[in-house]
Parts: structure tokens; C-alpha cells; sequence
């Protein structure tokens, strides 16, 4: 049997914190839970995940260049490295996978400096303001994206 195509969920700065802070903007979800929510929307789909959180740019730049002949596409929340990073975009755009991002909460109703994003670029979508909810709105676009079946 085929193995089933791996995801990579990105998740960058602070979102460690998620469900222990600022509940009125990020939720009452922690990161763990975001996570449960991903496996199980990946397994309607097929597909596995790789879920990870990092705090230091770096990391977030090496795993999408290890993801390139290991996963088959990449959902990323790059958190505040979003509105900053070029070495994101970059790996990004190097990897040559399809990614969708994702933002916990509605950047355009936040303040004018969330609003631009360097990852958006190198993105097939956009998903924001729909809570954990968008994690796996992701994976359906990326499901559909790489034609997989769901289970019933
Ligand atoms: O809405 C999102 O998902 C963001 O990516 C979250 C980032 C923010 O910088 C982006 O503009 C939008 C911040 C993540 C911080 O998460 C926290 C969670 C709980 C408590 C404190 C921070």
C-alpha cells in the first residue's frame, strides 16, 4: 500500500502560549488542542501530519526546507514572523509545495501592521479569523489540492 501524503502544520512564535492568554483574541484552545483537531481532520482525509511549534525563526525556515521530497504540502501559522519574514518567504517559495495559511484571528480587523504578509506570497490561500476552525479548513483546501478521498 501507498503511503498516505504527510502534512506539515507550522506553528511559529508565542503560539505555544495559545489558551493561557488573551482568550478574547486567540481563543480559549490550546496548542494541543489545535493539534488534536489537525489529526483528526487529516485522518477524514488520509492524510498524516508532521505538527510542529517553534519560537526561533530558524527552526521554521529548516523544516520547511526538510519538508521538500517529505510532505506532500504545508499548512503554516507563522505568527508574528509573518508581518517580518523574508526567510520564510523564501523557503517557502524554494520548497515548491502547496501551502495554505492560516491566522487564528482576522489580521484585517487587528491593527494596520497585520495586515501585509510575507507568507501570502509563496501561499496557495489565505485562511483567518475562524479560531483553531481554520487549521482545518486548511487541510480540506489542501486535501482537495492533492485529490484525496475522504473516508465516510
Ligand atoms: O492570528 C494569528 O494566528 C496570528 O498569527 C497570531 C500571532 C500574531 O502575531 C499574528 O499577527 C496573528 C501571535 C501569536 C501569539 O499567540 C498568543 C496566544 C496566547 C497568548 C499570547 C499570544
Amino acid at each position: 500500500m501507498p503511503q498516505s501524503p504527510c502534512i506539515l502544520i507550522l506553528n511559529g512564535p508565542n503560539l505555544n502560549l495559545l489558551g493561557t492568554r488573551e482568550p478574547e483574541v486567540y481563543g480559549r484552545d490550546t496548542l494541543a488542542d489545535v493539534e488534536a483537531l489537525c489529526q483528526a481532520r487529516a485522518e477524514h482525509h488520509g492524510l498524516l501530519i508532521d505538527f510542529r511549534q517553534s519560537n526561533r525563526e530558524g527552526d521554521l525556515v529548516d523544516w520547511v526546507q526538510e519538508a521538500r521530497g517529505r510532505c506532500s504540502g504545508i499548512v503554516v501559522n507563522a505568527g508574528a514572523y509573518t508581518h517580518t519574514s523574508v526567510a520564510l518567504l523564501d523557503a517557502l517559495l524554494a520548497v515548491q509545495l502547496p501551502a495554505v495559511e492560516v491566522h487564528l484571528s482576522n489580521l484585517f480587523k487587528r491593527e494596520e501592521f497585520r495586515h501585509h504578509s510575507y507568507i501570502s506570497q509563496a501561499a496557495i490561500g489565505l485562511i483567518c479569523g475562524f479560531g483553531k476552525d481554520g487549521y482545518a479548513y486548511a487541510l480540506d483546501a489542501l486535501a482537495s489540492c492533492l485529490g484525496c478521498k475522504e473516508e465516510a
